[in-house]
């Protein structure tokens, strides 16, 4: 049982508790949409990770333990960028942390609810992470005070990406890119949809299924949430999702049959690489 071997987490509860406030932040960083794998790379930050992409700080127990999760395919430079970004980000934030890259097999349509879903039930198998955040592979923090730390509500983490105009976000009720939920949060919501398959509107079902439970997405200040956003086309097996208008406007009667409890997905891998842990995931159908 591969999943079991990787209970590892050594006990911290020896070590004092990491100080409210990261004493190691930059702020505001200086990443552009052209920015390179050469550029963002940091061989300090890769030195303590334990296999699988994961962290925990050495000298004091984390506030939190964040579960990244990476909806993929066929994105690999941007793979590679964001997740040396990522260990060098999430280490100054003094967060026990996991990367979870988690990719949809091919023929089947993308589908990024799905893929998150599939991400947070195999990560909670393989550690007790207390906040789960997941990141569109192309979207970089800009400054390293957006805490991947989870709260009383669910989190929306993004208050602007290169990619809309001024720099902002596209309409006030967007919730796309990088959202961070606590089990409980995530598990009241049923999470993400299982059923946009293509691109579009599982992050806006996610936001009425927020509503409908009773809770809010919380924004960081403004000037702590932006992103880059890697540039790249719409992809050939990403096409704009034909029933997303429909789902959307019925979230309320799938909410608890479609969702994070009730999806049916193959797990092909699962594998522990050095810089995160890799899931290749199928529907029901491809086997
Ligand atoms: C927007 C949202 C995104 C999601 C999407 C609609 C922002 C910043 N992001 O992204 O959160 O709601 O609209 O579905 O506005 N991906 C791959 N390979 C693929 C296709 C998708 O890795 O072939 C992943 C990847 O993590 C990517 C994410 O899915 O960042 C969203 O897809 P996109 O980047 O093509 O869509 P985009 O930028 O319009």
């Amino acid at each position: 049982n591969l999943i079991a071997k990787t209970k590892l987490t050594p006990n911290r509860s020896a070590l004092p508790l990491c100080p409210e406030q990261p004493p190691h932040l930059v702020g505001k960083m200086n990443i552009k949409p052209s920015i390179t794998l050469q550029e963002v790379t940091n061989e300090e930050s890769l030195r303590n990770l334990t296999y699988g992409g994961r962290y925990a700080p050495p000298d004091c127990q984390a506030r939190e333990r964040t579960a990244i999760i990476i909806p993929y395919r066929d994105r690999k430079e941007h793979l590679d960028i964001i997740v040396h970004h990522l260990h060098t980000v999430l280490q100054r934030q003094q967060l026990e942390y996991g990367i979870y890259v988690v990719e949809m097999a091919l023929p089947t349509q993308f589908n990024r609810g799905l893929l998150a879903n599939a991400g947070f039930r195999t990560a909670r198998e393989i550690s007790s992470y207390t906040c789960y955040v997941i990141n569109d592979v192309d979207s970089l923090m800009i400054d390293d005070r957006n805490l991947y730390r989870c709260g009383r509500q669910p989190i929306h983490f993004m208050t602007g990406s290169t990619k809309y105009k001024n720099n902002g976000i596209p309409y006030s009720g967007f919730h796309g890119g990088v959202v961070g939920f606590t089990p409980q949060q995530y598990l009241k919501v049923n999470g993400f949809s299982n059923l946009f398959f293509g691109w579009g509107g599982e992050d806006e079902d996610l936001g009425i299924r927020v509503q409908y439970s009773g809770m809010i997405y919380m924004r960081p200040y403004d000037e702590f949430g932006k992103y880059v956003a890697l540039p790249h086309g719409r992809d050939a097996s990403n096409q704009e999702s034909p029933n997303s208008g429909k789902l959307v406007r019925n979230v309320q009667v799938r909410q608890m049959e479609d969702g994070v409890e009730t999806i049916t997905f193959k797990r092909f891998a699962l594998e522990y690489h050095q810089l995160y842990t890799w899931l290749l995931i199928g529907v029901k159908e491809d086997e």
